[in-house]
């Protein structure tokens, strides 16, 4: 197989090694946690390109230039088949990560693409069907920075003062084993709502505090939950300004009174503790995310059953980042204009394809099909370079579930949301629907439309919900930009 080996012709300025292999990590008080990682070293190019994230299962941190030849020597030293994907690159679909390229434990893969994303905070998981979410819980995650020249001249804070924190949930048996295969065998309601552990850790760990600086910090956030939603705010209740979404930079900076995030969505906020004197505590917190009951029938108070049995949304606000402000001060000035985006404008040919989440046999799906490893129905078919708008829908009247829906090979804008249940409408506030989206967090009820361009590749590439738990029992498809 030609991705087994390197390409003689590709030259490449990065070149790493990156090895999912079995590990133990101290995450909590007392025996240390088995976990599947991703450790890693830089064969060729600046050391820079990999960071660890110490005390951690998750990481390394990569980084790479937008423009730069990358080459990742991928080797698979756990127990099951995997694959790695680069989540919201745009990449050749043999680089992509596709379940149908899984290579055996023992096995490796070779990756070479060019970074073509604009910067940004984008991160690679496994990908095989029918283990991804097994895997990824297990501890295979890892965040992917891409900085550009636009970016540079937006002066974000940086080093120190650039922090990046992976939210997941997992829960521990007495051992501080991870549980999960146990819970999702509690019964059909746990596959069909997802899986939500008992602790949310940040970096693999259950808070993370830095010593601070009255000044502006960026916090890259990615929601690594296999299931789980959060609804983040500052714990002194000041707004958000987010500065950047899954695609990298917005516009403008934009305030929140809380985000939204979905598994799989990224964003980065500018935290900004000017006003802050010496002493405070300001700490980022996931709050409960009231999903309610009202405006969605009898299955909506089912939902907020499955989702509130443990965790944040029926628990008290979790802080898990903890700025301690002693050590003195400095002065940002939060850019007026972030970056150049596209209007989002209507379409002149526009092709609108309708994505149902459907509901058959106690299975989700799209459409009313289920993932079949090479099979690619008429509506999946593309026509390469074409603008088309989506419409992911969401109404399952028998189950009221958000669908957190990712398409591959591609970066797009949200157009519009229709049909949010007004028990749901306050959660919009909390979207980041203005930028770059390569997920976007369908509620039930909604349609959402979003405009994408198939550009990139022509090739086989995925759209899932990327609800790990409903990914992998098949709530996933192919479609061919050809
Ligand atoms: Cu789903």
């Amino acid at each position: 197989m030609a991705a087994a080996a390197t390409t003689e012709a590709f030259v490449p300025d990065v070149e790493i090694e990156l090895v999912a292999r079995p590990d133990e990590v101290q995450l909590l008080p007392g025996p240390p946690t088995a976990v599947w990682r991703y450790v890693g070293r830089v064969l060729k190019g600046s050391a820079d390109a990999l960071q660890p994230v110490p005390g951690s299962f998750a990481g390394p941190i990569l980084k790479f230039r937008k423009g730069h030849k990358v080459r990742i020597r991928y080797l698979n030293r756990i127990p099951q088949p995997s694959i790695v994907h680069w989540h919201g690159l745009l990449v050749p679909e043999r680089m992509d990560g596709h379940p149908r390229d899984v290579v055996r434990p023992g096995g490796g893969y070779v990756y070479e693409f060019e970074v073509r994303n604009r910067a940004g905070t984008y991160w690679f998981h496994p990908h095989p069907h029918g283990y991804t979410g097994t895997q990824v819980y297990g501890g295979l995650a890892g965040l992917l920075l891409v900085s550009d020249d636009e970016e540079r001249a937006a002066q974000l804070p940086s080093g120190e003062r650039d922090i990046s924190i992976v939210l997941a949930d997992r829960s521990f048996d007495p051992a501080n084993r991870l549980v999960y295969e146990a819970a999702m065998g509690g019964g059909m309601m746990g596959a069909m709502t997802g899986f939500f552990g008992e602790r949310i850790l940040a970096n693999g760990r259950p808070s993370l505090s830095f010593p601070a600086v009255a000044g502006a910090y960026r916090v890259r956030l990615l929601n690594g939950s296999n299931s789980r939603i959060y609804r983040i705010a500052r714990s002194d209740r000041k707004p958000l300004v987010a500065i950047a979404s899954d695609g990298g930079l917005l516009a403008a900076p934009v305030t929140r009174p809380f985000l939204v995030l979905g598994p799989a969505e990224r964003a980065e906020l500018w935290v900004d503790l000017h006003d802050e004197s010496a002493g405070s505590r300001i700490a980022l917190v996931a709050d409960p995310l009231d999903f309610g009951g009202r405006g969605m029938g009898m299955m909506g108070g089912m939902m907020g059953r499955g989702m509130g049995r443990v965790g944040p949304q029926s628990a008290p606000p979790q802080s898990f980042a903890l700025f301690m402000v002693d050590r003195g001060s400095s002065r940002e000035s939060l850019p007026a204009r972030l970056a150049e985006l596209a209007r989002v404008a209507p379409l002149r040919e526009s092709q609108r394809r309708e994505f149902a989440a459907t509901l058959g046999h106690m299975r989700w799906g799209i459409n009313g099909r289920t993932f079949q490893m090479d099979e690619v129905a008429p509506h999946e078919r593309i026509r390469f370079g074409d603008t088309e708008v989506w419409e992911f829908t969401n109404r399952t009247p028998m189950m009221a579930i958000p669908h957190p829906m990712h398409v591959h090979g591609v970066q797009f804008r949200v157009i519009e949301r229709f049909g949010t249940p007004p028990g749901l409408a306050r959660l919009r506030e909390g979207f980041l629907d203005g930028g770059l989206k390569d997920t976007v967090l369908v509620l039930p009820g909604e349609r959402v439309r979003v405009l994408l361009t198939f550009d990139a590749f022509r090739g086989l590439f995925l759209y899932h919900c990327h609800n790990l738990v409903h990914e992998d029992m098949g709530m996933m498809r192919n479609f061919l930009v050809a």
